[in-house]
């Protein structure tokens, strides 16, 4: 079953997608998301000059071998631009290996592990009250976790929460917006806004929040042991996580359970995090840890250590992504939840799928491969448009992460 195609597509039906596309001798096709919001092209590249003319010839059944050939192959390994390629012909081959055999990718995983895919939603708002009425709003619509982030009393913006109408999109046009920051107002804030929504809610909705890397180990610390009261399911990234040893740290300190790993690219980002038991969920995604193959063997090392999935899901990872990961979400033993930030409807018009939402849990259905594929007609429409993540700085211009 030799690869006699092989494309790179980059569209923006909304924001930026990357996405591999691979044609075997015998007329079969597989996709792969290969998105690195604000870096896109960086990926694109590599695929198209560096690994497009290795997969020509090569035998599509070959999915470990392939994997490794490319890993070991390019000498330079890890990081998110490297990855990020090699997840996307990986995707792609098990998208052809479900199709060659005609049952939907979970089946080659080990089955359905679980009735469906617990997801997780994003509320945010300008302020505490708006916030809580999103929140309330997902709940209607069915959702069991919701995640919550509400604008910092003093500061002009906030991570996580739109402007005005539009809702949170994490990329700009043009060159880099530059936020400003300050701890101290935000660490004031966050409590506030869990005490209301547990008012608002109740005990039994899953609540959960993103720190985005903005704070120091003994900030999270105190972070956590504020939030204790409201049972968060996750504090997510509390600290950049370059430093495993800090997350021991907030550990000593908090009950409040931690997840991380939406930025790492492999499992040695993450080892120490695992093994030491010093985070809850691990969230590493198909389309930026490897793919399908890689991810699997994360989340087999954290099956050992009591650590759960709990992978990315944001609108920059494409619904080639989203499909993918719903079809490892609902095999894999270790299970915690699947981030699910809906798309736009052009979006979901440029990669039509088979997943479906329904009582708060995804599922990725029953079509052959991984049941998603990419309009190419359509895309065309929507060529790239250079865009950048923000910059943010704390309130004395000293250069913080967004
Ligand atoms: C965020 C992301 O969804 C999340 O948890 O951390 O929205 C992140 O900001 C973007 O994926 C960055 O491109
Ligand atoms: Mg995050």
């Amino acid at each position: 079953m030799k690869i006699v195609d092989a494309r790179v597509i980059v569209c923006c039906p909304g924001r930026n997608f990357v996405t591999l596309k691979l044609t075997t001798e015998d007329g079969l096709t597989g996709v792969g998301d290969a998105t690195l919001n604000g870096r896109e092209l960086a990926v694109a590249s590599y695929l198209e000059d560096h690994v497009v003319p290795l997969v020509i010839g090569r035998d599509a059944r070959r999915v470990e071998d392939t994997w490794h050939s490319l890993y070991k192959g390019a000498y330079w390994r890890r990081g998110p631009v490297t990855m990020t390629a090699i997840a996307a012909v990986d995707t792609a081959l098990w998208d052809i290996a479900g199709k060659a055999l005609g049952v939907p990718v979970h089946r080659l995983l080990g089955g359905r592990a679980r009735d469906g895919v617990l997801v997780y939603g994003h509320a945010s708002g300008a302020d505490v009250d708006e916030a809580v009425r999103a929140a309330e709003r997902y709940v209607a619509l069915g959702y069991h976790a919701v995640r919550a982030q509400a604008g910092v009393p003093g500061l002009a913006a906030s991570y996580g929460v739109g402007r005005g109408d539009l809702s949170y999109e994490p990329a700009e046009r043009g060159l880099p917006p530059e936020e400003r920051w300050s701890t101290e107002k935000y660490l004031t804030s966050v409590p506030r806004l869990f005490a209301r929504l547990r008012e608002a809610l109740g005990p039994d909705i899953h609540l959960l929040h993103d720190a985005h890397h903005r704070l120091t180990p003994i900030e999270a610390a105190r972070l956590g042991k504020a939030l204790e009261p409201y049972h968060l399911f996750w504090l997510e990234d509390p600290v950049p996580a370059e430093l495993q040893d800090g997350f021991r740290l907030i550990r000593q300190h908090t009950t409040t359970p931690l997840a991380v790993g939406e930025v790492f690219s492999s499992i040695h980002d993450c080892q120490t995090l695992i093994t030491e038991q010093l985070i809850d969920y691990i969230r590493t995604t198909v389309v930026h840890a490897g793919g399908i193959t890689h991810l699997r063997r994360i989340a087999h090392l954290a099956e050992l250590y009591h650590v759960r999935t709990g992978s990315h899901g944001a609108t920059d990872l494409s619904p080639v992504c989203m499909a993918a990961a719903l079809h490892f979400d609902i095999s894999v033993h270790n299970f915690g939840i699947q981030e699910y930030m809906r798309h736009s409807a052009d979006t979901d018009r440029v990669f039509p799928h088979a997943y479906r939402f329904a009582d708060g849990m995804l599922d990725p259905g029953e079509a052959p491969g991984l049941g998603v594929d990419i309009d190419e007609a359509l895309a065309a429409e929507f060529p790239y448009q250079r865009a950048y993540l923000p910059i943010t700085r704390k309130l004395d211009g000293t250069i913080h992460s967004w």
